[in-house]
């Protein structure tokens, strides 16, 4: 029989790859966000009843707790979440930057990811199931301007290893990468196409359908094994030194 996985954040890059790569392996999948009609050629490629779009923006857990409630029948039996939904908002120094950009950040990458999660725990546990969260690279490198996204995901890291330690039983993975391409800097940067752009000219970032492949390996390995965390990088980016503010 066909497992279920719900994916959040759907209507774009890992998460859109990840979808099409769990329900063209025969899963059940359930697609999530809140752009209706980035969902919907999800439904019409897989038909519906292999992908369930559920449109709702993931920080209003009361929109949230009714889209779980209408799912359908052949829908209900989640063995796997995706936490993917997410982003970045911003780049500027933490004394320059957006308190409205951070709460957004924290409301959606921490706060919603947290509620989802708690919502569906007990389904999974009693199906031992297997939770992957999308992390960052950003959750153990800081870097200029990444103040309030690192503390997000860096929260999402230890958030899953502490659900491990928990959920005996149930899978739990934080996936850690780097740079990829997709619509992130373009949304980090409040559509600036052009920066978004320049940041992935000549880098040859990670694409969404690499990381797909990773969150499909992780979830399809044998039920003994447990990836806790998987960090991955372009092999263009790498990691530069410390910096020191010296005295005049
Ligand atoms: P995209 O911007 O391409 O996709 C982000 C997804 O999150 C969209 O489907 C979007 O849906 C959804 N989302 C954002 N806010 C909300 C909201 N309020 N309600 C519902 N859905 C929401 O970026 P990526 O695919 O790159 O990002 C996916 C995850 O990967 C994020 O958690 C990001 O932090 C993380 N990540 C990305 C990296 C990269 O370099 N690209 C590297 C490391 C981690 P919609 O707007 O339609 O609601
Ligand atoms: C996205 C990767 O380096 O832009 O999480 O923070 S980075």
């Amino acid at each position: 029989m066909s497992k279920t996985a719900l994916i959040t954040g759907a209507t774009s890059g890992f998460g859109a790859a990840t979808a099409r790569r769990f329900a063209s392996a025969g899963w059940k999948v359930i697609v999530t966000g809140r752009r209706a009609e980035r969902l919907q050629p999800l439904v019409d490629e897989f038909g519906s009843g292999t992908v369930h779009a559920a449109v709702f923006d993931i920080r209003d857990s009361a929109a949230m707790q009714a889209a779980l409630a209408a799912l359908p029948a052949g829908f209900r039996d989640i063995d796997l979440l995706v936490n993917n939904a997410g982003l970045a908002q911003g780049t500027a120094a933490a004394q320059h930057a957006s308190l409205d950009d951070w709460r957004t950040m924290i409301d959606t990458n921490i706060t919603a990811l947290v509620t989802l999660t708690h919502a569906l725990l007990p389904k999974l546990i009693e199906r031992r199931g297997a939770i992957i969260n999308i992390s960052s690279t950003a959750a153990i490198y800081p870097y200029p301007g990444g103040n309030a996204y690192g503390g997000t995901k860096a929260f999402v890291s230890q958030f899953s290893l502490g659900l491990r330690s928990d959920l005996h039983g149930t899978g739990v993975t934080a996936i850690e990468p780097g740079m990829a391409e997709t619509e992130f800097t373009l949304v980090r940067t409040h559509g600036n196409q052009a920066a978004s752009d320049q940041l992935y000219k000549g880098a040859d970032p990670m694409t969404a359908a690499d990381i797909a492949e990773q969150i499909f390996w992780v979830a399809t390995l044998p039920p003994h094994l447990n990836i806790n965390r998987l960090e991955l990088m372009p092999v263009s980016q790498s990691f530069a030194g410390f910096q020191v503010a010296r005295q005049a």
